[in-house]
């Protein structure tokens, strides 16, 4: 028997972290877990880009962009929709997901869904930093595992 594992040493890896604005008080904590991941699994600073754009309905063609250009190891999307404070919560939580999913099918390259969907406020503060830990960070360590084990596959 065999196995395909990957670890989690991000040394050489190219990351893109894509970051809404939307409910930017969520998702500036959300970056900065990301951030400290990837520093923690030994990604370069020089390797990380930062792209803002408006909102989580604006994640997916972007992601699609990154992934495309061949220039990433992963690309990680970090952005906040919280149904409490939008009518049409499920077009922009939907839209986000598909085309986040699309984009890492389209490419071959792993594209990483770190966007909260949540009911409140509330909710989403407890995944960005406090009662339920950080999923910023958790986003990209498994930007780093899925980088890894992508170039495992491939080669
Ligand atoms: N974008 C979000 O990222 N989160 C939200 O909660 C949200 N709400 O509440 O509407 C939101 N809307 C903006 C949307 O993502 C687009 O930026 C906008 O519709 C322009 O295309």
């Amino acid at each position: 028997m065999q196995e395909i594992s990957a670890g989690l040493n991000g040394a050489g890896q190219k990351h893109a972290v894509i970051v809404s604005r939307w409910n930017d008080f969520i998702t500036d904590r959300l970056q900065n877990g990301a951030l400290a991941a990837l520093r923690s699994h030994g990604v370069a600073e020089d390797d990380i880009t930062i792209i803002p754009v408006p909102g989580a309905y604006e994640i997916g063609p972007v992601a699609r962009k990154l992934a495309a250009s061949g220039r990433y190891s992963a690309v990680t999307c970090i952005g906040a929709v919280i149904r409490g404070s939008t009518p049409h919560f499920d077009y922009v939580a939907g839209q986000a997901a598909r085309l986040v999913a699309q984009a890492s099918y389209d490419t071959g390259v792993p594209v990483l869904f770190g966007v909260l969907t949540t009911e409140t406020i509330e909710q989403a503060i407890e995944r960005a930093g406090t009662k339920l830990g950080n999923k910023g960070y958790e986003v990209a360590t498994a930007a780093v595992e899925m980088a890894n084990l992508f170039a495992r596959i491939d080669s």
